[in-house]
C-alpha cells in the first residue's frame, strides 16, 4: 500500500459509549479545537476503513451538526453517535442484534 498509515487508537471493541467514542474521535482533531471538522471526521472514517468514507463523513456532519457551523461541537457528539450507530455499522451498534441471535443457538 503507497497510503501513510498513522497509528490510530483503534474504537473499542464491542460496545462503545458516547465517551468513548468521543475519546476515539478526539485523536482525529487535528488543529485541538475540540471541535471535529469535515476533513477530521474523513480521516476519522478513513481509519477505520468504512467503504465511501469521504461521503459518509460529509453526510454525518451534515446529520450531526446542529448548529449548522461545519464541524461537530462536543454537544453534538450524541448526534453524531447516532448517524454513527445507524449508518456506519460500527461494532458500538451490533450490540442488540448480536444478542438477539446468540438467544437463537
Ligand atoms: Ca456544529
Amino acid at each position: 500500500m503507497a497510503f501513510m498509515r498513522y497509528d490510530y487508537r483503534a474504537l473499542p471493541q464491542g460496545e462503545t459509549t458516547v465517551e468513548e467514542f468521543w475519546a476515539w474521535l478526539a485523536q482525529f482533531d487535528a488543529d485541538g479545537d475540540g471541535r471535529i471538522s469535515l476533513e477530521e471526521l474523513r480521516e476519522a472514517l478513513r481509519s477505520l476503513d468504512v467503504w465511501f468514507a469521504w461521503w459518509k463523513a460529509r453526510e454525518a456532519l451534515r446529520d450531526a451538526d446542529a448548529n449548522r457551523n461545519g464541524l461537530v461541537d462536543p454537544d453534538e457528539m450524541g448526534r453524531l453517535y447516532a448517524f454513527a450507530r445507524r449508518n456506519l455499522h460500527l461494532k458500538m451498534g451490533d450490540l442488540q442484534e448480536q444478542e438477539g441471535q446468540l438467544t437463537s443457538f
